[in-house]
């Protein structure tokens, strides 16, 4: 039997000695993102990476293979060609067939763990959607986490979705939830929320620790670091507020359901705000990837 999924040599020969590897996910680019940036974002991300002495791993499935770790035309293949997005349900379905496809923070996180990368930088989790009561709409991303040992960098959830039942979620399921130095949780293009966390970490290395003791105390579970845009990046509140309820109204009225809405959302965001939700969405996530990168160079020196 062949190999199920693939890992790229530059990735492969890191972990094998046990430098930093970063997983980078590819339906923000696919899906996410508005083309041509997101294949610049794509490969900036990496290279923020790489300046960090980080190896980049960014995962998507192409022709029926996960792959952990994309060559140049991988990476501009997921911002490119018009691909579907995977959650984790659908990985073995695509690889039966042949298929390609974006892989959501839920699908990225299983392969990544699937290769033995422990660390992951994203944009936002998905989450529980507003009236998720009557919907059922909660992302496979937490669900996930739960059950995946992987330490997920995030600028929070974003505030289209339900962000207190979101934090609900996240302790029911046992998913440590770490503030990167602030108590208060970040809803992706503001720096706060209305919640308060219990936990708030300073440094890439106290993250690094409570990885080692989940290792060993944890059941397998995921760890969720919450670290909000820097003040100067954030969007103006206001503005923020007017154009997510605008929004709402046209995917109410577009009748957009199921894993069409978050897409559709992010997209119609950057829209109605004339870009400028798109240089925060971008800010935010180049700040991710930084501090992941320093959480992996943490991790690899006592792990
Ligand atoms: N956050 C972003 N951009 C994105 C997403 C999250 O900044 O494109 C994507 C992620 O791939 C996440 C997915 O896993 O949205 C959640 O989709 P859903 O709500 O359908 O689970
Ligand atoms: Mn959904």
């Amino acid at each position: 039997m062949s190999q199920p999924f693939v890992v790229s040599d530059e990735v492969a020969a890191a972990l094998a000695d046990k430098r930093p590897v970063v997983a980078l996910e590819s339906t923000i680019i696919s899906h996410g993102l508005p083309r041509p940036r997101n294949h610049e974002a794509a490969i900036e991300f990496e290279q923020i990476l790489r300046e960090q002495d980080v190896t980049p791993a960014t995962i998507a499935i192409l022709d029926g293979v996960p792959r952990i770790g994309l060559d140049g035309e991988g990476v501009r293949r997921i911002a490119e060609d018009d691909l579907a997005k995977a959650s984790v349900r659908d990985i073995p379905i695509l690889a039966a067939r042949g298929a390609s496809a974006a892989t959501t923070v839920a699908a990225t996180s299983h392969l990544a763990a699937l290769a033995g990368v422990r660390v992951f930088a994203t944009g936002g989790l998905g989450g529980v959607h507003k009236g998720a009561s009557e919907s059922f709409d909660e992302s496979a991303d937490i669900d996930t986490i739960a059950v995946t040992p992987i330490t997920v960098v995030s600028a929070g959830v974003k505030s289209v979705l339900d962000i207190a039942a979101t934090l609900e979620r996240l302790e029911t399921l046992s998913i440590p939830v770490l503030g990167f130095g602030t108590r208060v949780f970040p809803s992706f293009w503001l720096r706060e929320s209305a919640y308060t966390l219990d936990w708030s970490v300073d440094s890439a290395e106290e993250v690094a620790a409570v990885m080692k003791a989940q290792d060993q105390l944890g059941h397998g579970q995921g760890i969720v670091v919450a670290n909000p845009i820097p003040a100067d990046q954030a969007w103006e509140p206001e503005e923020h507020d007017r154009v997510i309820s605008e929004a709402f109204e046209l995917a109410a009225a577009a009748g957009v359901t199921g894993k069409a809405v978050t897409p559709f959302l992010l997209l119609k965001i950057v829209e109605l705000s004339g870009g400028r939700s798109l240089e925060v969405n971008l800010d935010l996530a180049r700040n991710n990837v930084r501090v992941a990168g320093r959480i992996a160079t943490a991790w690899s020196a006592i792990a």
